[in-house]
């Protein structure tokens, strides 16, 4: 049974002690920010904010729902102890089988409808996150439902908006988000919207994800819910939104005119992109749950709900490709810490040259990814203690190292980057390959000292037959 509410969730969290409920005062002015960041630091417990300074009783801020392997197993109705490398096996089987919504007529996220006048930002405690953020962070973990003009496309994405005034936001949405592409298709006129804060979280989860092309991210919510999400008609506008979601803001991203937007902490873990002109979001409408429920995602340096959810997802993605391109590859591991920078790609059986094969692939795919590590499939991909080993000995430091130029697709999030750089839009991607030359002799390969490789088979069994007889666990 897959959760409808984040309230169903944090239930569960509670069982397993995944959740802190704070219950001592909390300012929305970067408090609850640097509280989240400490959590997200330490992998702790998501916090959930009951007492928000200038707030009435009710007026919630649930913090970094997903920014632990445990949060995410727990979301997916998995045990808090399951591996990551099993995680993203169920994640990837699941996507195999979408799942269409059901519209409803009631739903709780109809419980207060607010139109004209009422319609007032202010009345939600959007946190300031970080000290230099440009304003007050309404959304940060939450979908952005748009629809294509002649309706045979709906997306959800996740694009980050700011409170300007009573009903107006600024909202940072990529060139190549869909959500961009979808706008397209109204041809200079505005853009109806939903921003659905507090949905289920797997329906915040899917907006994240970006293996899609033009299908519905709704679908896939299914798909890892294995049920279907339940959509109800927005108020000022054909959009369909979760019906269990905590607030929606309904309204329309205004064509022709830009607003400055950010700076913001970014999923790289600094702050990267300058206050620029972004794009408007006027709401006209919003509805909302009683005693409403905001969540907050605090990104700076990993793990927080970007890098763990993108982790996931973009494993799942960076496989089907190569697998696309006839690559022989195991398993693909996107680490949390590198914030989608870095993959580790195992491949079987290894052949000459088939870390640079795989490095161009990255580049012609995947521009946001810029250093793979190629490991032999004597390595655990998901364990960085096993591949720390093999990068630092079994990659040549120049023949093992290939690089190549890089296209810039996220503009201005790459810390690492210069000013020239980013005019140009260039940059360089990296293959470490921790594989053995395809054209050393058998003979010349050294021995792994390694317990499956330097015993006979006969005394492994021994050793792992007695492992308890010697007093071991
Ligand atoms: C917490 C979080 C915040 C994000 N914020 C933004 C954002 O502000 N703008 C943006 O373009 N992408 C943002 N992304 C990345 C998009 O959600 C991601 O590219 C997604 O695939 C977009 O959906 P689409 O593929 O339907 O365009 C964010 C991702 C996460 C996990
Ligand atoms: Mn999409």
């Amino acid at each position: 049974m897959a959760f409808n509410d984040n309230r169903e969730f944090i239930a569960a969290l509670e069982k397993t002690g995944d959740v802190v409920r704070i219950k001592q005062e909390v300012d929305w002015d970067l408090e609850a920010g640097a509280i989240t960041r400490r959590v997200c630091e330490r992998n702790d417990p998501a916090p959930f904010f009951e007492n928000i300074k200038d707030y009435p009783e009710g007026y919630r801020i649930f913090g970094a729902p997903m920014a632990t392997e445990r949060r995410f197993a727990i979301a997916m109705g998995l045990g808090p102890d399951t591996s990551f490398r099993q995680i993203q096996a169920e994640f990837a089987n699941r996507m195999e089988h979408p799942v269409k919504p059901l519209l409803v007529k009631d739903a709780p996220c109809k419980e207060n409808v607010l139109l004209g006048e009422e319609v007032d930002l202010h009345r939600f405690p959007a946190p300031m996150i970080h000290e230099g953020d440009g304003g007050r962070y309404m959304a940060t973990w939450h979908a952005v439902v748009t629809q294509s003009a002649v309706r045979d496309w709906t997306n959800w994405g996740m694009y980050r908006s700011m409170i300007l005034n009573r009903r107006h936001l600024a909202g940072l949405c990529e060139p190549y988000s869909h959500q961009f592409a979808i706008w397209k298709t109204y041809k200079g006129k505005n853009l109806p919207f939903a921003i659905v804060i507090g949905a289920d979280p797997l329906c915040s989860m899917i907006a994240t994800a970006r293996a899609f092309g033009s299908q519905s991210e709704v679908d896939y919510a299914g798909a890892l819910r294995q049920e279907p999400v339940e959509l109800v008609k927005c108020e000022t506008n054909d959009l369909l939104v979760p019906a269990h979601a905590e607030i929606v803001l309904e309204g329309e991203c205004i064509s022709d005119v830009q607003v400055n937007e950010g700076p913001f902490g970014e999923y790289p873990g600094f702050s990267t992109h300058a206050r620029a002109p972004q794009t408007l979001y006027r709401v006209n409408a919003i509805t909302h749950r009683n005693d409403p429920i905001l969540t907050m995602s605090c990104m700076g340096v990993p793990v927080d709900d970007a890098a763990m959810v993108k982790s996931v997802d973009l494993g799942v993605f960076f496989k089907k490709i190569l697998q696309k391109h006839k690559m022989p590859v195991t398993d693909v591991y996107v680490p949390p810490a590198g914030a989608t920078f870095l993959a580790v790609v195992g491949v079987k059986p290894v052949y000459s040259n088939i870390a640079s094969h795989i490095g161009r692939i990255f580049s012609a795919n995947m521009a946001a990814t810029y250093k793979i590590i190629v490991v032999s499939d004597d390595v655990d991909v998901f364990d960085m203690q096993q591949v720390l080993h093999v990068l630092a000995t079994k990659c040549h430091p120049s023949r093992g190292i290939k690089i190549s130029d890089s296209e810039i697709d996220f503009v201005g999030l790459i810390p690492y980057i210069n000013p020239e750089e980013t005019r140009l839009r260039k940059t360089a991607s990296v293959v470490f390959d921790c594989t053995w030359p395809g054209e050393w002799p058998k003979e010349i390969i050294p021995r792994k000292m390694s317990f499956d490789q330097a015993y006979p088979e006969e005394i492994q069994q021994r050793v792992l037959g007695n492992w308890q007889n010697y007093g071991y666990k």
